[in-house]
């Protein structure tokens, strides 16, 4: 080969070599502080994510799975800190317990966003929220239920998500509000299910257990303690659904909860969006400018329902909505 095209060569590839090692400078560092894997819900906000903040997007993503353990999580910031990144991102297992690692971040001079999850720490303490609202998730399914029971009585057995998560503290403080303008109603029990299908498999069995014949209503905090619970329920030949004894209402409206929802074998599903990556990217776009922007930014949600059922609360499911959803 000639001298001139090696030439050509090399500076071609010292250009591409440049043009990497700059751009690796240039990419903003993003640390995301994720609660595990609990979930299709879960799963689907991780790739959104990592789909997000892309290096093609200007970003150099460290997600650490979590694995639903508040020690890990702690740890895995404060790793963010040290390694000095551009911007934490923390997705809260537990809502309490955040007070001195907050500080360390901001001693740091590194912006933290919580995501997801809400924290029981004072908003001077980190620098944006985005986020939805489970509380208002937990209203929907009482408004719902009410509307569909219209003055029957309910025998409730409910499916908790994980101890001291704020989504599961949302909705049980929300459904509890409605609950306490019906006298009609009786919540018999409520357990953790952990946000998994395992939990709501084995909570589900214990209920059954304890209160086969008694109940009308089951609440899963989450679609996979849903199948979970639906599993528990076929084997002891209890039915739900539209058809069944038993109302069956969920949480997060993931693209298998809808399906079950479309099928009548949820009759409400009340969504929680897990698609908040983009929302949160702009925060930081704004930050990264030094621009005004939002410390609280709400992700919308909505509810819906079986076919066959009309309710001022909750949207009823078409193969439409579901051909349409995003995850
Ligand atoms: C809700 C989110 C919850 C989902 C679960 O915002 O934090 O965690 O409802 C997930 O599916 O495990
Ligand atoms: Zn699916």
């Amino acid at each position: 080969m000639n001298k001139k095209v090696l030439g050509v060569l090399a500076c071609t590839a010292v250009a591409a070599s440049m043009v990497a090692s700059a751009s690796a400078e240039d990419l903003i560092t993003v640390g995301y502080a994720q609660v595990g894997h609990e979930s299709d819900w879960r799963t689907a906000n991780t790739k959104n994510y990592e789909d997000v903040f892309s290096a093609e997007n200007g970003y150099e993503l460290s997600l650490i799975d979590c694995d639903n353990d508040n020690a890990a999580q702690l740890e895995a910031v404060r790793n963010f800190i040290t390694q000095g990144l551009d911007y934490i991102i923390i997705a809260p297992i537990q809502s309490a317990g955040w007070d001195t690692v907050l500080q360390e971040a901001q001693d740091a001079g590194i912006p933290v966003i919580i995501a997801d999850r809400e924290i029981e720490a004072d908003a001077s303490m980190y620098d944006a929220w985005v986020g939805t609202n489970t509380k208002n998730e937990g209203i929907t399914a009482g408004n719902w239920l009410a509307e569909q029971l219209d003055g029957a009585e309910a025998k409730i057995l409910q499916i908790e998500g994980s101890v001291g998560a704020s989504a599961a503290i949302g909705r049980t403080d929300g459904f509890a509000e409605v609950m306490a303008d019906h006298s009609e109603w009786e919540m018999l029990d409520s357990q953790s299910g952990d946000f998994t299908q395992d939990g709501g498999q084995s909570v589900m069995e214990s209920f059954i257990k304890s209160y086969e014949g008694q109940f009308n209503v089951v609440i899963c905090q989450n679609d996979n303690e849903a199948y979970g619970a639906m599993d528990a329920m076929d084997a002891a030949g209890i039915t739900y659904g539209v058809d069944g004894d038993v109302i069956l209402i969920s949480y997060d409206a993931t693209h298998d909860g809808l399906q079950y929802t479309l099928d009548g074998k949820i009759n409400c599903n009340v969504e929680c969006n897990p698609i908040q990556a983009e929302t949160v990217k702009g925060v930081i776009e704004k930050m990264e400018a030094g621009e005004e922007y939002e410390a609280t930014t709400l992700v919308e949600d909505q509810a819906f329902c079986a076919p066959g059922i009309e309710s001022e609360y909750a949207t009823t499911m078409t193969d439409e909505i579901l051909a349409g959803r995003a995850y």
